[in-house]
């Protein structure tokens, strides 16, 4: 990507998508902000207004930044998406079009890890049923019946080691629990056994832990080969995007006993779920959540006020993506 001109003229600002505090309150007035916090309002901001936008926060993931949103804006330079996965920003677009795109890395890892690593027991030790047993007043009358599930006695295969699967993968060792992964290369600096091949790994592990990107590479690379390869004592648990999983597949998986249980934060078609699902006792549904605290989305936040501001300073963005590296700053 290009330098742009530094100017003393003001730079005109969207915020696409939710709109919180620190993005609302992160600009000094050398910067007017505009807001759209559906597809339809970017559609329809006046023409002078997509005329002169240079820069676009991207607030939430469900908030497509495709051909079609990004075309509006003949003077854009940079679009800072916040999260660290970016599959819904048109990044191959961006690129043409030489606009960088950032994202928000690091700052949640330990969150998400956090939330996998809990979403793991609670799905083999039952959290979630054992607290509605309880509740009901069930207790009262006769134990908890022992879970069949348990860490103690597992292999766990993640699809993707970056930045939280290593995150991830250091719990499980502080956990005794081993651990493969597979992914495109071996990850530099990973010790752990490198399956090139998916279904290879699923018949080697009796859980996966998916945290991978989303977007076409990994479009339902889980699906019910890898399901049955995983076997009857199996585990799912997605913190990644729900598109990784053929998620009709999973179901039938989980219907027939193919697999054991799954534990679920991310869904193909968020933020509805299939009913199916909701009906099982042998899943823990979770609503997107593995970053949603206040103290790490703030974080989050600040990173996209922060990759903004740096470009628009004349600097690098801190957090380009590799799709749009930035030249010249
Ligand atoms: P990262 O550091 O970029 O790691 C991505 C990993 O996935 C790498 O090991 C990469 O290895 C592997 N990978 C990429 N494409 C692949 C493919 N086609 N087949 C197999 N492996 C592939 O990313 P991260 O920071 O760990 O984040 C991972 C993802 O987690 C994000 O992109 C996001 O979708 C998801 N996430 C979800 C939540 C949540 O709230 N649930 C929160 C944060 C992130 P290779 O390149 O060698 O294949
Ligand atoms: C957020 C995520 O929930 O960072 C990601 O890729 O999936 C989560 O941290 C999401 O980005 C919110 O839009």
């Amino acid at each position: 990507m290009m330098a742009a001109n530094i100017t003393s003229e003001k730079i005109d600002l969207l915020i696409y998508g939710p709109i919180r505090p620190i993005l609302e309150n992160g600009f000094s007035d050398q910067y007017v902000v505009h807001r759209a916090e559906t597809g339809d309002q970017l559609n329809q901001l006046p023409a002078d207004v997509k005329q002169k936008l240079r820069g676009i926060a991207v607030t939430y993931h469900t908030m497509h930044a495709g051909k079609e949103e990004l075309s509006q804006f003949p003077k854009l330079e940079m679009v800072a998406s916040f999260g660290v996965g970016y599959d819904h920003v048109d990044c191959a677009y961006a690129r043409e079009h030489n606009i960088v795109v950032s994202n928000t890395p690091d700052v949640l890892t330990e969150e998400v890890a956090d939330v996998a690593m809990g979403l793991l027991i609670a799905t083999l030790r039952e959290f979630v049923k054992a607290d509605k047993y309880l509740r009901s007043g069930l207790w009262q009358t006769q134990n908890y019946p022992l879970s069949v599930g348990s860490l103690r006695d597992r292999k766990v295969g993640f699809v993707g080691m970056g930045r939280i699967g290593q995150a991830i993968a250091r719990r499980l060792e502080a956990s005794r629990v081993p651990v493969v992964y597979h992914s495109r290369k071996p990850a530099a600096g990973v010790s752990y056994q490198h399956f090139p091949d998916l279904i290879e790994m699923a018949k080697a592990v009796d859980t996966l832990m998916v945290i991978v990107p989303g977007g076409a590479s990994t479009a339902k690379i889980v699906n019910a080969d890898v399901l049955k390869a995983l076997g009857p004592r199996g585990v799912l648990i997605n913190v990644a995007r729900g598109s990784v999983v053929d998620e009709p597949a999973l179901v039938a998986a989980l219907k027939s006993g193919t697999i054991l249980a799954a534990g679920l934060d991310v869904f193909a078609n968020e933020p509805s779920v299939p009913e199916e699902l909701k009906t099982m006792q042998n899943v823990v549904l979770l609503p997107h959540i593995g970053s949603a605290s206040v103290v790490t989305r703030n974080a989050m936040d600040q990173l996209v006020v922060d990759n903004l501001k740096n470009w628009f300073a004349g600097k690098a963005p801190l957090t380009p993506v590799t799709e749009t590296p930035v030249k010249g700053r």
